[in-house]
C-alpha cells in the first residue's frame, strides 16, 4: 500500500518537499477524520442538531437568539472531542514545523488536536472550542475544565456572560488571522491544503491566494472539491495516510 501511494506523488512534489524553504497547510475538518472527529459536509453525515442544520446552530443570529442553545450545542461537541486523539496526519504536520525555514499551519479547525500533536503557533481561523470569551470584558478562559451540561457560563473575572471562542458564520475571524495566513500563503512555494470542502470563506480563498504568488498547490482528499481543479496536484485519499508519506528526508 505504501509504495502504491508513495508512487502517487508526482517528482515535482517530491522535490519540492526536498527543496522548498516556505511551506503553508491549510487544514479542514477532515485532517481530524480519522480521529473520530465529524465533518460537516460530505460523507452523508451533514452534522444536524436538534433539526438546525450546522451553520444555523453556529450562526451570529443564533447567539443573538438562544446563546444557551449554543452553548448546549457546543457542551454536546466538546464532549464528543474530549476523548479523541491526534492521528497520524496531525502528527505529520507537527513534524514538518521544524523541517523548513518558513512554515505556517492554518486551520479551520476548532478541535485543538494540531496543538495535542505538537503543532505550535496554529492560526486558528475559526477559534477554538476548548475557549470562552467574556462578552462583558472580552476576557479568554480555558473551559477544558469547565463543568457544566446547561445554561450559559459566567466569567470567572467579571461575572457577565461567556460565550465559545469560536467564529460563527456571519462573524469576522479573529483580528490578525486572515492577515497572517494570507501573508504566509503570498510568500510559500508549496502550499498544502488537506481535508476540506474549500466552501468556507474567507479560509476558502487562501490556495488561491498562493497560487496567484506562484507557490504550488497540493489538495490531499478523498472527494473531489470546488478547490480540485486548480490545484497543481490532487491526491486522492485520505490525510492520515497519505500525510505520512510526504516526507522531506
Ligand atoms: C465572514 C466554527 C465576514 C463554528 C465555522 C452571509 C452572511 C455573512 C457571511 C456569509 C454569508 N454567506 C456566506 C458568507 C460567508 C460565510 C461562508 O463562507 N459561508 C459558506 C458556507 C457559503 N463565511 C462566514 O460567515 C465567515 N465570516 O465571512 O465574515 C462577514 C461577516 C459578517 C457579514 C458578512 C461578512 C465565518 C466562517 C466561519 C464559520 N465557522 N466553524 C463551528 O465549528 O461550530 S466554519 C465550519 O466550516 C468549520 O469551521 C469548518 O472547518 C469549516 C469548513 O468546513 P471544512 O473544514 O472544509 O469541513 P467539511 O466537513 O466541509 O469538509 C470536510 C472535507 O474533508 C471534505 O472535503 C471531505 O472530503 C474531506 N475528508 C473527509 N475525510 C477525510 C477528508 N480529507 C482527508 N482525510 C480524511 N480522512
Ligand atoms: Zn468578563
Amino acid at each position: 500500500m505504501q509504495a502504491v501511494m508513495y508512487s502517487a506523488m508526482s517528482d515535482a512534489l517530491r522535490e519540492l518537499l526536498r527543496s522548498a524553504k516556505n511551506v503553508v497547510v491549510l487544514t479542514g475538518a477532515g485532517v481530524s477524520a480519522e480521529s473520530g472527529v465529524p465533518t460537516f459536509r460530505g460523507g452523508g453525515n451533514t452534522t444536524v442538531w436538534k433539526g438546525m442544520p450546522f451553520d444555523v446552530i453556529s450562526s451570529a443570529g443564533m447567539l443573538e437568539r438562544d446563546l444557551a442553545a449554543v452553548w448546549e450545542w457546543f457542551n454536546y461537541r466538546r464532549g464528543l472531542l474530549a476523548s479523541l486523539k491526534p492521528n497520524p496526519a496531525h502528527e505529520a504536520i507537527a513534524s514538518w514545523q521544524d523541517k523548513f525555514s518558513e512554515f505556517a499551519l492554518v486551520t479551520q479547525n476548532i478541535d485543538g488536536l494540531h496543538q495535542a500533536a505538537g503543532s505550535r503557533h496554529v492560526i486558528e481561523m475559526h477559534g477554538n472550542i476548548w475557549r470562552a470569551r467574556c462578552f462583558d470584558c472580552g476576557t479568554r478562559h480555558d473551559v477544558r475544565e469547565l463543568k457544566f451540561d446547561q445554561g450559559v457560563p459566567s466569567c470567572f473575572d467579571c461575572g457577565g456572560h461567556l460565550r465559545p471562542d469560536v467564529v460563527l458564520f456571519g462573524e469576522m475571524l479573529p483580528t490578525g488571522a486572515f492577515e497572517r495566513a494570507a501573508a504566509a500563503a503570498q510568500h510559500c512555494e508549496l502550499c498544502l491544503v488537506v481535508g476540506t470542502s474549500a466552501v468556507v470563506y474567507p479560509a476558502a480563498a487562501l490556495p488561491e491566494i498562493a497560487r496567484a504568488a506562484g507557490a504550488y498547490v497540493v489538495e490531499v482528499n478523498p472527494e473531489r472539491t470546488p478547490l480540485s481543479d486548480s490545484c497543481d496536484e490532487v491526491i486522492t485519499g485520505k490525510a492520515g495516510e497519505i500525510l505520512p508519506l510526504l516526507r522531506r528526508d
